[in-house]
């Protein structure tokens, strides 16, 4: 029985120096120690031995049982230590190691267009006012001297909601809303940024959903030279100092006289295909104020006169970045769009 004990130890030790993780070694200690192992077994057939071998073979016992205990636990520890090792190994940081770029975000190029032009105008004392985008008939038509049936209607051609409420077809109904607001009183001097709807094809150059933004001055001695200076800064400030502007005679029926308002080409006159070979780019409509429109919004037309002007932001984002398509503003390409961004 003493060989076989002896045998058991030796094995275990084995078997235990052989374990490569806490699982393995775990097993050993079910396979020898456990209520089944051989210990215990040997431990149960001492009732066979004589009264004197007994107390000798039990504390042999207990030295074999001892000596795998204690060898498992120094080997448990080591194994215990040696995954912790490998856990750190595994979870070091390398705090040398260059970050991650992160991915910022940027304006859009018609938002940063549109705050541009703000600021610009905001900086001669206009103040900006907002309207809603579904408005009356009213303030879209009739009250900016387009009575119902007037054929200057087609130049606007319009998404209706019900007879008389429409998808805004420019921004002006805004500034018949401020004059409103007024009582009649001046100076108003005010642009008017927002989205307009119109039912145009989709192409190069025309969208049914594009921005715009309007100017519009009310007040005593207001005149056509004002409006001209005006946009002469605004040319000169948006596209560079070099630029001039020339006005067209030209018809809409809220302004009279009306033009519509070019700017030179960046070719310096010489012609080349942004401006199809004329040395002047398209850019605005504009006019005095027309008498009717003053009186519908409660203005005295006899003491009252006005400017007003309308651009279209998509068209001045285009002429300022030469954008060859108005598409691009609304598909989200981010190609196209990292183009105007600051960070990177
Ligand atoms: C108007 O909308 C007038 N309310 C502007 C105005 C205001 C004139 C005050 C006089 C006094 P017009 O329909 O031309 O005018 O449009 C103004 C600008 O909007 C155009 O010059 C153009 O730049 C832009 N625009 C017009 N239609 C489209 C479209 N479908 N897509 C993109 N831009 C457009």
């Amino acid at each position: 029985m003493e060989q076989k004990l002896k045998e058991l130890q030796s094995q275990a030790l084995e078997k235990i120096a052989a374990a490569a993780n806490l699982k393995e070694l775990n097993d050993v200690r079910v396979a020898y120690l456990g209520k089944k192992g051989p210990v215990t077994e040997v431990l149960k057939g001492m009732g066979k031995l004589s009264a004197e071998e007994r107390p000798k073979m039990g504390a042999l016992v207990n030295v074999v049982r001892e000596t795998i205990s204690k060898s498992i636990e120094e080997k448990q520890e080591l194994l215990e230590a040696a995954a912790i090792e490998q856990q750190l190994a595994q979870e070091s940081i390398d705090v040398t190691l260059p970050g991650r770029p992160v991915k910022q975000g940027s304006h859009h190029p018609l938002t940063r267009v549109a705050e541009e032009i703000e600021d610009l105008f905001i900086g001669m004392g206009y103040t900006v006012a907002e309207g809603p985008e579904v408005e009356q008939d009213f303030y879209n038509f009739e009250a900016l001297n387009l009575p119902k049936d007037h054929p200057a209607r087609d130049m606007q051609d319009t998404f209706y909601i019900t007879p008389e409420l429409l998808m805004r077809t420019h921004t002006s109904p805004v500034q018949v809303r401020t004059m409103q607001k007024h009582e009649g009183r001046g100076p108003v001097k005010i642009i008017c940024p927002g989205k307009v709807y119109r039912r145009d094809s989709d192409d190069a150059t025309h969208s049914h959903q594009f921005a715009q933004i309007e100017g519009l001055v009310v007040g005593e001695n207001i005149r056509m030279s004002d409006l001209k200076g005006t946009l002469d800064v605004f040319a000169k400030k948006m596209f560079g100092e070099d630029r001039e502007i020339r006005l067209r005679p030209s018809f809409f029926p809220f302004t009279e006289p009306s033009v519509e308002v070019d700017v030179s080409c960046m070719c310096g006159g010489k012609g080349c295909s942004i401006c199809k070979g004329t040395g002047w780019i398209e850019v605005l409509g504009a006019g005095m104020v027309h008498p009717n429109v003053l009186e519908m919004a409660g203005f005295d037309s006899n003491k009252y006169t006005g400017f007003a002007f309308g651009m279209g932001q998509e068209r001045i984002a285009m002429l300022k970045y030469g954008i060859d398509d108005i598409r691009h503003f609304y598909t989200n390409d981010l190609r196209f769009l990292k183009q105007f961004s600051v960070h990177e």
